[in-house]
C-alpha cells in the first residue's frame, strides 16, 4: 500500500485502542502485542489459581495447613483436606512430578501409589519416616513399627461404636439418640466413612469407636493415633470437643478421653492427632485406642470420621 494510507486492520487497531488511557496503539502489531501480554497475565493467574489439573502450587502449600492433593504422608508434614477421588491420578512416579511435598526426609518425594493410582508423598524403607504406602501395606517395620490404617471401605475394621450419657438432671436412663454407621455420604479416603450422629439434648453425651491392640508386656511404647473428621461448617460457636484415648483399659466415659481439638474448626475434612507414651507392666498385653466427640450444647450434629491411623513404636 502506498503512502500514509492505512490498511483496514491498521484502521481497526487505531480506532479500538486509541482511547485506552495514554496508551495509543496505532498498528496491527500493537493489537497482537496487547493480546500477547493479556495472554501471559491470564496464564499466570490461571497457574496461581492452584486448581488446574489438580496440582497444588507452592503458594497454596504455604498458606494451607493441609497437605497437597494425594500427597499426604500419614505422619508428619502438611496435611491435605482432599478426598481420594479428587487427588491427582497417576500410573508411574513421573506422573506426580507437579506435586509439592512437605520438607520431611522420607516424605518429600512425589510418588505414585500403584494400588490407588493416586499420587502421594513418600520415601523409601529405612529413611526413619513412615509414609502412607509403608503404613498401609505394613511393608516397613523399621520406619513404621506396628501400624494400622482403617478407611472403613468394607467394614468397621474391628472398630466398635460406643457411647456414654450422664443425663444431666434427667432421671437415668434418659433418652439418648446417637448412631455411628458406615456411610457413602462423605469420604476422606475411598468411598466410605463413619457417619456419627449425636443428639446433644442433655447438653451431654459422648460417642466414639474403639479398638483393642495386642502389645508387648514390660515395654515402653510410643502410641500415635490420627484420623479425619468432617464438619459441615466452620464456626466459632457451638464447637464440640473432639476426643481420643490410648490406654490399658477399655474407655467407658467421657473423662477417660483427652481433648485433642474441636469440631467445626474448618468446613470439610480436618486431621486430628494424639500421641502418648505408655509403659506396659507384665500383665498388660493389650492397649485400647478410641476416638470420637462429645456434645456440649443442645443441638443435633452429624460428623463424619475416616482414615484412622494407629502406630506403636
Ligand atoms: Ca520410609
Ligand atoms: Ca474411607
Amino acid at each position: 500500500m502506498a503512502g500514509n494510507q492505512k490498511r483496514p486492520v491498521d484502521e481497526l487497531a487505531s480506532k479500538s485502542f486509541s482511547r485506552l488511557g495514554k496508551i495509543k496503539i496505532t498498528t496491527w502489531k500493537g493489537v497482537f502485542l496487547i493480546a500477547f501480554v493479556a495472554g501471559v497475565i491470564g496464564t499466570f493467574a490461571f497457574v496461581l489459581s492452584g486448581d488446574n489439573f489438580g496440582i497444588y502450587t507452592s503458594s497454596e502449600a504455604k498458606v494451607s495447613n493441609v497437605q497437597p492433593t494425594v500427597a499426604r504422608p500419614v505422619t508428619g508434614g502438611r496435611d491435605v483436606n482432599t478426598p481420594t477421588k479428587d487427588r491427582t491420578a497417576c500410573n508411574i512416579d513421573k506422573d506426580c512430578k507437579g506435586i509439592i511435598c512437605p520438607m520431611v526426609v522420607g516424605g518429600d518425594k512425589p510418588k505414585c501409589d500403584l494400588k490407588t493410582k493416586a499420587c502421594y508423598c513418600g520415601g523409601k524403607c529405612g529413611d526413619k519416616y513412615c509414609d502412607l504406602a509403608e503404613k498401609r501395606d505394613d511393608t516397613c517395620k523399621e520406619d513404621c513399627g506396628n501400624s494400622y490404617i482403617e478407611s472403613f471401605e468394607n467394614s468397621f475394621g474391628g472398630w466398635e461404636p460406643k457411647h456414654q450419657i450422664a443425663c444431666e438432671n434427667d432421671p437415668f436412663p434418659c433418652f439418648f439418640d446417637w448412631s455411628i454407621k458406615r456411610s457413602k455420604q462423605k469420604a476422606y479416603d475411598g468411598a466410605y466413612s463413619l457417619a456419627a450422629y449425636l443428639d446433644g439434648s442433655h447438653d451431654d453425651g459422648t460417642i466414639w469407636v474403639e479398638h483393642p491392640y495386642t502389645v508387648t508386656p514390660n515395654s515402653k511404647i510410643n502410641c500415635e493415633i490420627s484420623f479425619y473428621l468432617w464438619s459441615e461448617n466452620k464456626s466459632s460457636i457451638n464447637q464440640w470437643p473432639v476426643l481420643a484415648y490410648v490406654g490399658p483399659r477399655n474407655p467407658v466415659r467421657e473423662e477417660d478421653f483427652k481433648l485433642i481439638g474441636r469440631t467445626d474448626e474448618v468446613a470439610g475434612w480436618k486431621k486430628y492427632s494424639y500421641s502418648t507414651q505408655l509403659t506396659t507392666d507384665s500383665f498388660t498385653d493389650k492397649i485400647w485406642v478410641a476416638f470420637g466427640f462429645g456434645a456440649t450444647a443442645e443441638f443435633q450434629h452429624t460428623y463424619y470420621l475416616d482414615q484412622v491411623s494407629v502406630s506403636f513404636k
